[in-house]
């Protein structure tokens, strides 16, 4: 199997209270999805992450504890966009010396970048590791659209190997997957995997799959079969799930789950997220007991 197929839990990353990085527990969160969840593969930096919230060194230490602590258990892809190009650049090749699997880019934001300049970016990025380049369309937080003219130039690109689609736009999902069979397709939304998954998409990164993977890779699987009514009945039950976990903070009730499974001490999410996420401990119980059992 391609190393870059699958389900891909976008990795939570465990703060102390005073905003650094715990990377005791971070080993912890990497343990956990693998060996609990059933993830095939962990995206490190996201936005699940709040690694837009930090700087280029806390991210490149976590590139480095997260690399030692799956020990090539599953294949690893470094999320390296940010508005300091530079640091990107750093980044990417900080991910292939440790071995990452790929690099991924959120598209530039906050300034209103024209096509050719995002274009640039990428290629930039690309060009600057030998590792496949996967794209972060997010508009819905990035506020940054593509025209389906956009991603064929995206395509074109040396390296650029996919996209990882983070829209409800099903039909450039759609689009891109037909006309472009070779491009490595993600999808973005935990609680539409299975109208994705129609289209033959290769693979799926979500914050949910941090404690709920291995639901996700059966609905994969059942869909690839061609078991639409068993793949339906399973996403209704990975959406019960979604909905108690959007109903309480998502990152944060997420967060709280794994804290509970190792029994360690709080946990917090990056200012200017709330931080104190132990509001949601009983909730956590519930849902553990309930849903994940
Ligand atoms: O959290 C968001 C915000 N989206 C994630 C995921 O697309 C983020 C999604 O899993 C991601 O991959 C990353 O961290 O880089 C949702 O949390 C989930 O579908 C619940 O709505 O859009």
């Amino acid at each position: 199997m391609n190393k870059l197929k699958g389900v891909f839990a976008a990795l939570l990353i465990p703060y102390d209270k005073d905003g650094k990085v715990n990377h005791e527990k971070l080993e912890k969160f990497v343990e956990y999805n693998i060996e609990v969840s059933g993830v095939q593969g962990l995206y490190i930096n996201g936005s699940t992450g709040e690694a837009f919230m930090l700087d280029s060194e806390e991210r490149k230490e976590i590139l480095k504890t997260v690399a030692k602590a799956a020990k090539g258990r599953v294949s690893l892809i470094a999320q390296v966009g940010q508005l300091n190009i530079y640091k990107a650049l750093e980044e990417a090749k900080l991910a292939e010396e440790l071995g990452y699997d790929a690099i991924s880019a959120v598209t530039p934001f906050y300034y209103k970048f024209s096509e050719e300049q995002i274009l640039e970016y990428y290629k930039t990025i690309a060009e600057s590791t030998s590792l496949p380049l996967i794209a972060y369309y997010i508009p819905l937080l990035s506020n940054v659209t593509f025209s389906m003219a956009t991603f064929e130039k995206l395509f074109k690109i040396k390296n650029v190997a996919g996209v990882k689609f983070t829209a409800t736009d099903l039909y450039t999902l759609e689009r891109i997957k037909a006309k472009h069979p070779e491009v490595l397709v993600y999808y973005g939304f935990d609680e539409q995997e299975l109208s994705a998954a129609v289209y033959g998409i290769d693979g799926f990164i979500g914050s949910t799959f941090n404690v709920n993977a291995k639901r996700a890779v059966k609905l994969h699987e059942l869909v690839q079969a061609g078991k639409l009514k068993e793949a339906r009945e399973l996403q209704a039950e990975i959406n019960d799930f979604i909905d108690v976990v959007l109903a309480n903070g998502l990152y944060a009730i997420l967060k709280e789950i794994i804290r509970q499974e190792f029994d360690m001490e709080t946990v917090y999410c990056r200012l200017p997220m709330t931080q104190d996420i132990s509001k949601y401990a009983d909730e956590a119980k519930k849902i553990r007991d309930k849903y994940l059992k």
